[in-house]
Protein backbone atom coordinates (compact mmCIF):
# COMPACT_ATOMS: atom_id res chain seq x y z
CA UNK A 1 0.00 0.00 0.00
CA UNK A 2 2.55 2.34 0.99
CA UNK A 3 4.65 1.15 -1.73
CA UNK A 4 1.77 2.12 -4.38
CA UNK A 5 1.40 5.25 -2.91
CA UNK A 6 4.85 6.27 -2.85
CA UNK A 7 5.12 5.15 -6.87
CA UNK A 8 1.85 7.58 -7.31
CA UNK A 9 3.34 10.30 -5.89
CA UNK A 10 6.94 10.09 -8.00
CA UNK A 11 4.41 9.66 -11.06
CA UNK A 12 2.96 12.78 -10.43
CA UNK A 13 6.27 14.14 -9.95
CA UNK A 14 7.68 12.73 -13.32
CA UNK A 15 4.80 14.11 -14.59
CA UNK A 16 4.53 17.42 -13.64
CA UNK A 17 8.67 18.16 -14.31
CA UNK A 18 7.42 17.03 -17.80
CA UNK A 19 4.81 19.72 -18.07
CA UNK A 20 7.00 21.82 -17.11
CA UNK A 21 9.97 21.09 -19.25
CA UNK A 22 7.51 21.68 -22.45
CA UNK A 23 7.43 25.29 -21.83
CA UNK A 24 10.34 27.91 -22.40
CA UNK A 25 12.03 29.48 -19.63
CA UNK A 26 10.45 33.50 -19.29
CA UNK A 27 11.99 35.93 -17.98
CA UNK A 28 9.20 38.76 -16.93
CA UNK A 29 11.58 41.66 -18.09
CA UNK A 30 14.50 41.57 -20.88
CA UNK A 31 17.94 41.35 -19.92
CA UNK A 32 18.39 43.29 -23.05
CA UNK A 33 15.74 46.58 -23.34
CA UNK A 34 17.27 49.34 -24.17
CA UNK A 35 20.20 48.36 -25.17
CA UNK A 36 19.88 48.82 -29.33
CA UNK A 37 20.50 51.81 -31.43
CA UNK A 38 18.22 53.95 -33.02
CA UNK A 39 17.35 52.56 -36.46
CA UNK A 40 17.84 54.44 -39.50
CA UNK A 41 15.23 55.48 -42.09
CA UNK A 42 16.20 53.55 -44.62
CA UNK A 43 19.23 50.71 -44.84
CA UNK A 44 20.36 47.78 -46.81
CA UNK A 45 21.00 46.13 -49.55
CA UNK A 46 21.70 42.89 -47.53
CA UNK A 47 23.67 40.34 -49.77
CA UNK A 48 20.38 39.36 -51.47
CA UNK A 49 19.40 43.14 -52.41
CA UNK A 50 16.78 43.63 -49.84
CA UNK A 51 16.13 47.39 -49.06
CA UNK A 52 14.11 49.42 -46.45
CA UNK A 53 12.51 52.31 -45.70
CA UNK A 54 9.94 53.75 -43.36
CA UNK A 55 7.79 56.59 -43.70
CA UNK A 56 9.35 58.57 -40.50
CA UNK A 57 11.92 61.12 -42.40
CA UNK A 58 10.90 62.79 -46.12
CA UNK A 59 12.86 59.96 -48.43
CA UNK A 60 9.42 59.28 -50.83
CA UNK A 61 7.84 56.87 -48.66
CA UNK A 62 5.69 59.39 -46.44
CA UNK A 63 1.96 58.43 -47.44
CA UNK A 64 3.29 54.84 -46.83
CA UNK A 65 1.29 53.89 -43.59
CA UNK A 66 -2.94 52.65 -44.65
CA UNK A 67 -3.55 51.14 -42.01
CA UNK A 68 -5.66 47.80 -43.20
CA UNK A 69 -8.58 46.09 -40.48
CA UNK A 70 -9.25 42.71 -41.41
CA UNK A 71 -10.78 41.80 -37.21
CA UNK A 72 -14.47 42.03 -39.04
CA UNK A 73 -13.37 40.35 -42.52
CA UNK A 74 -10.14 38.50 -41.79
CA UNK A 75 -9.76 34.86 -40.73
CA UNK A 76 -8.58 34.16 -37.11
CA UNK A 77 -5.59 31.29 -37.01
CA UNK A 78 -6.19 28.83 -34.31
CA UNK A 79 -2.65 29.11 -32.31
CA UNK A 80 -1.63 25.94 -30.05
CA UNK A 81 -0.96 28.19 -27.05
CA UNK A 82 -1.68 31.90 -26.96
CA UNK A 83 1.78 33.50 -25.09
CA UNK A 84 4.27 30.64 -26.44
CA UNK A 85 2.49 28.87 -29.69
CA UNK A 86 2.05 28.89 -32.66
CA UNK A 87 -0.57 28.05 -35.63
CA UNK A 88 -0.78 27.53 -39.45
CA UNK A 89 -0.38 26.63 -42.25
CA UNK A 90 -2.59 29.14 -43.67
CA UNK A 91 -2.26 29.66 -47.93
CA UNK A 92 -0.91 32.89 -49.35
CA UNK A 93 -3.18 32.48 -52.44
CA UNK A 94 -0.39 33.15 -54.52
CA UNK A 95 3.33 32.36 -54.27
CA UNK A 96 4.86 34.67 -51.99
CA UNK A 97 8.66 35.31 -53.22
CA UNK A 98 11.17 35.46 -50.03
CA UNK A 99 14.98 35.05 -50.40
CA UNK A 100 14.73 33.57 -53.90
CA UNK A 101 11.89 31.30 -52.99
CA UNK A 102 8.17 31.17 -53.34
CA UNK A 103 5.95 30.00 -50.56
CA UNK A 104 2.54 29.13 -50.69
CA UNK A 105 1.78 29.08 -47.27
CA UNK A 106 2.91 30.18 -43.98
CA UNK A 107 3.19 29.79 -40.34
CA UNK A 108 2.54 32.43 -37.28
CA UNK A 109 4.31 32.30 -33.82
CA UNK A 110 2.58 33.97 -30.56
CA UNK A 111 5.81 36.03 -30.36
CA UNK A 112 5.80 38.00 -33.47
CA UNK A 113 7.08 35.97 -36.11
CA UNK A 114 5.91 34.55 -39.53
CA UNK A 115 7.42 31.84 -41.33
CA UNK A 116 7.58 28.92 -43.53
CA UNK A 117 8.32 25.55 -41.94
CA UNK A 118 5.80 23.77 -39.44
CA UNK A 119 7.32 24.69 -36.26
CA UNK A 120 7.35 26.62 -33.10
CA UNK A 121 9.34 29.99 -33.00
CA UNK A 122 10.39 31.05 -29.83
CA UNK A 123 9.80 33.84 -27.59
CA UNK A 124 13.65 34.97 -26.94
CA UNK A 125 14.06 37.19 -30.14
CA UNK A 126 18.10 37.57 -31.26
CA UNK A 127 19.51 40.63 -32.96
CA UNK A 128 19.73 39.95 -36.47
CA UNK A 129 22.10 38.12 -38.42
CA UNK A 130 21.75 35.96 -35.50
CA UNK A 131 21.62 31.94 -34.59
CA UNK A 132 18.64 31.50 -32.57
CA UNK A 133 18.09 27.92 -30.61
CA UNK A 134 14.82 26.95 -32.33
CA UNK A 135 15.53 26.01 -35.79
CA UNK A 136 13.91 28.54 -37.56
CA UNK A 137 16.21 30.85 -39.06
CA UNK A 138 14.29 31.93 -42.29
CA UNK A 139 11.76 34.33 -40.87
CA UNK A 140 10.03 37.81 -40.90
CA UNK A 141 9.82 39.34 -37.44
CA UNK A 142 7.30 41.77 -37.23
CA UNK A 143 7.30 42.05 -33.91
CA UNK A 144 9.79 39.39 -32.34
CA UNK A 145 9.34 39.48 -28.48
CA UNK A 146 7.58 37.56 -25.20
CA UNK A 147 3.75 38.43 -26.18
CA UNK A 148 0.51 37.32 -25.10
CA UNK A 149 -2.19 37.12 -28.06
CA UNK A 150 -5.60 38.02 -25.87
CA UNK A 151 -6.97 38.61 -28.90
CA UNK A 152 -6.17 36.71 -32.32
CA UNK A 153 -3.97 36.71 -35.02
CA UNK A 154 -5.95 37.33 -38.57
CA UNK A 155 -4.64 36.66 -42.00
CA UNK A 156 -6.63 37.91 -45.61
CA UNK A 157 -5.64 37.11 -48.44
CA UNK A 158 -6.70 40.18 -51.22
CA UNK A 159 -6.41 40.13 -55.20
CA UNK A 160 -6.66 43.87 -55.20
CA UNK A 161 -4.85 45.11 -51.96
CA UNK A 162 -6.26 47.34 -50.64
CA UNK A 163 -2.60 49.13 -50.02
CA UNK A 164 0.16 49.18 -52.60
CA UNK A 165 -0.30 47.02 -55.88
CA UNK A 166 -1.43 43.37 -56.91
CA UNK A 167 -2.10 40.75 -55.02
CA UNK A 168 -1.25 40.92 -50.90
CA UNK A 169 -2.21 38.94 -47.69
CA UNK A 170 -2.78 40.79 -44.66
CA UNK A 171 -1.48 39.50 -41.10
CA UNK A 172 -2.68 41.24 -38.13
CA UNK A 173 -1.76 40.49 -34.69
CA UNK A 174 -5.27 41.91 -32.75
CA UNK A 175 -5.17 43.00 -29.13
CA UNK A 176 -1.42 41.27 -28.29
CA UNK A 177 0.20 42.19 -25.06
CA UNK A 178 3.96 41.91 -23.77
CA UNK A 179 4.37 38.84 -21.35
CA UNK A 180 4.95 40.09 -17.98
CA UNK A 181 2.91 43.38 -17.02
CA UNK A 182 1.50 44.10 -20.43
CA UNK A 183 -2.69 45.21 -19.75
CA UNK A 184 -3.23 47.15 -22.88
CA UNK A 185 -4.28 45.33 -26.31
CA UNK A 186 -1.33 46.11 -29.15
CA UNK A 187 -2.23 45.89 -33.09
CA UNK A 188 0.18 45.83 -35.73
CA UNK A 189 0.29 44.22 -38.72
CA UNK A 190 2.47 42.90 -41.94
CA UNK A 191 1.01 42.88 -45.51
CA UNK A 192 2.94 40.50 -47.71
CA UNK A 193 2.82 41.07 -51.55
CA UNK A 194 2.99 38.59 -54.55
CA UNK A 195 6.27 40.54 -55.54
CA UNK A 196 8.25 40.24 -52.83
CA UNK A 197 7.38 43.84 -51.00
CA UNK A 198 6.98 43.27 -47.02
CA UNK A 199 5.54 46.00 -45.29
CA UNK A 200 5.09 45.89 -41.61
CA UNK A 201 2.92 48.46 -39.83
CA UNK A 202 2.48 49.52 -36.50
CA UNK A 203 -1.10 51.16 -35.13
CA UNK A 204 -0.19 50.46 -31.32
CA UNK A 205 2.88 49.69 -29.91
CA UNK A 206 2.82 49.92 -25.97
CA UNK A 207 0.97 47.57 -24.11
CA UNK A 208 2.76 48.76 -20.33
CA UNK A 209 5.73 46.73 -20.30
CA UNK A 210 8.65 46.97 -22.78
CA UNK A 211 6.72 49.56 -25.11
CA UNK A 212 7.68 50.14 -28.59
CA UNK A 213 9.53 47.64 -29.38
CA UNK A 214 12.05 48.17 -26.12
CA UNK A 215 12.85 44.14 -26.30
CA UNK A 216 12.35 43.25 -29.76
CA UNK A 217 14.06 42.55 -33.49
CA UNK A 218 12.04 43.96 -35.83
CA UNK A 219 13.63 43.12 -39.44
CA UNK A 220 14.23 39.79 -42.23
CA UNK A 221 16.45 37.02 -42.08
CA UNK A 222 17.36 34.34 -44.82
CA UNK A 223 19.09 31.06 -43.92
CA UNK A 224 21.35 29.83 -46.63
CA UNK A 225 24.03 29.45 -43.83
CA UNK A 226 24.91 28.88 -40.49
CA UNK A 227 25.13 30.80 -38.54
CA UNK A 228 22.75 32.48 -40.77
CA UNK A 229 24.78 35.77 -42.19
CA UNK A 230 22.31 37.54 -44.37
CA UNK A 231 19.51 39.62 -42.87
CA UNK A 232 18.44 43.39 -43.20
CA UNK A 233 17.17 44.37 -39.57
CA UNK A 234 15.06 47.30 -38.73
CA UNK A 235 15.67 47.62 -34.94
CA UNK A 236 16.61 45.41 -31.85
CA UNK A 237 15.90 46.32 -28.37
CA UNK A 238 15.63 49.75 -28.79
CA UNK A 239 11.85 51.73 -28.56
CA UNK A 240 11.73 52.24 -31.75
CA UNK A 241 8.05 51.60 -32.84
CA UNK A 242 5.64 53.99 -32.66
CA UNK A 243 1.30 54.21 -33.60
CA UNK A 244 1.39 54.97 -37.26
CA UNK A 245 5.22 53.94 -38.28
CA UNK A 246 5.23 51.47 -41.60
CA UNK A 247 8.79 50.30 -42.69
CA UNK A 248 8.77 48.63 -46.33
CA UNK A 249 11.10 45.85 -46.92
CA UNK A 250 11.38 44.93 -50.76
CA UNK A 251 14.02 42.96 -52.81
CA UNK A 252 15.33 43.94 -56.44
CA UNK A 253 12.22 43.11 -57.86
CA UNK A 254 10.13 45.71 -56.01
CA UNK A 255 12.63 48.43 -56.33
CA UNK A 256 12.25 51.50 -58.61
CA UNK A 257 15.01 53.06 -60.62
CA UNK A 258 16.51 54.91 -57.72
CA UNK A 259 16.36 51.65 -55.41
CA UNK A 260 13.59 52.90 -53.34
CA UNK A 261 10.48 50.32 -52.77
CA UNK A 262 8.13 50.67 -55.82
CA UNK A 263 4.69 50.57 -52.85
CA UNK A 264 6.56 54.54 -52.03
CA UNK A 265 6.57 55.47 -55.81
CA UNK A 266 3.10 54.11 -55.93
CA UNK A 267 1.92 56.04 -52.93
CA UNK A 268 3.68 59.26 -53.60
CA UNK A 269 2.36 58.93 -57.43
CA UNK A 270 -1.69 58.77 -56.78
CA UNK A 271 -2.61 62.21 -58.41
CA UNK A 272 -4.30 65.14 -55.90
CA UNK A 273 -7.22 66.57 -57.44
CA UNK A 274 -7.12 70.07 -58.74
CA UNK A 275 -8.59 71.66 -55.49
CA UNK A 276 -11.31 74.53 -56.09
CA UNK A 277 -13.48 74.45 -52.62
CA UNK A 278 -17.32 73.88 -53.05
CA UNK A 279 -16.68 71.87 -56.16
CA UNK A 280 -16.80 68.30 -56.49
CA UNK A 281 -14.07 66.48 -57.71
CA UNK A 282 -15.76 65.24 -60.50
CA UNK A 283 -15.69 68.55 -61.97
CA UNK A 284 -12.71 69.82 -61.32
CA UNK A 285 -11.20 67.55 -63.79
CA UNK A 286 -13.94 69.39 -66.26
CA UNK A 287 -12.49 72.65 -65.40
CA UNK A 288 -8.96 71.70 -65.54
CA UNK A 289 -9.41 70.96 -69.01
CA UNK A 290 -11.21 73.89 -70.26
CA UNK A 291 -9.21 76.39 -68.50
CA UNK A 292 -6.43 74.45 -70.44
CA UNK A 293 -8.03 74.89 -73.47
CA UNK A 294 -8.64 78.38 -72.93
CA UNK A 295 -4.94 79.33 -72.00
CA UNK A 296 -3.94 77.43 -75.46
CA UNK A 297 -6.21 79.46 -77.60
CA UNK A 298 -5.36 82.85 -75.55
CA UNK A 299 -1.18 81.62 -76.57
CA UNK A 300 -2.79 81.28 -79.92
CA UNK A 301 -3.98 84.46 -80.29
CA UNK A 302 -1.48 85.98 -78.95
CA UNK A 303 1.30 84.10 -81.71
CA UNK A 304 -0.61 85.34 -84.61
CA UNK A 305 -1.00 89.23 -83.18
CA UNK A 306 2.89 88.93 -82.56
CA1 LIG B 1 4.79 34.74 -25.28
CA1 LIG C 1 12.82 40.22 -25.92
Amino acid sequence: MVLKRVIAMMAVLVLAFAVQGMAEDKPATDPYAGTGTMPRSSGGPDDFGYIYQDNAAGEGCEDLYNWVDITGTGTAITLDDNDDGYGGPVSFGFAFPFYGNDYNEFYVASNGTIYFVDDYNGLTNICLPGNNSYGIQRFIALHWDDLIVDGAIYSQTFTACPVGQGQCTVIQYHDVLRYGGGTTGMDFEAVLFEDGTILFQYQSTASGAHDNGESATVGIQDTDTTPPTNALQYSCNVAALSPGLAVAFAPPAAQDANGNPLICSAAAATPTPFAVPGIPTQSRTGITVFLLALAAGALLVLRRNS
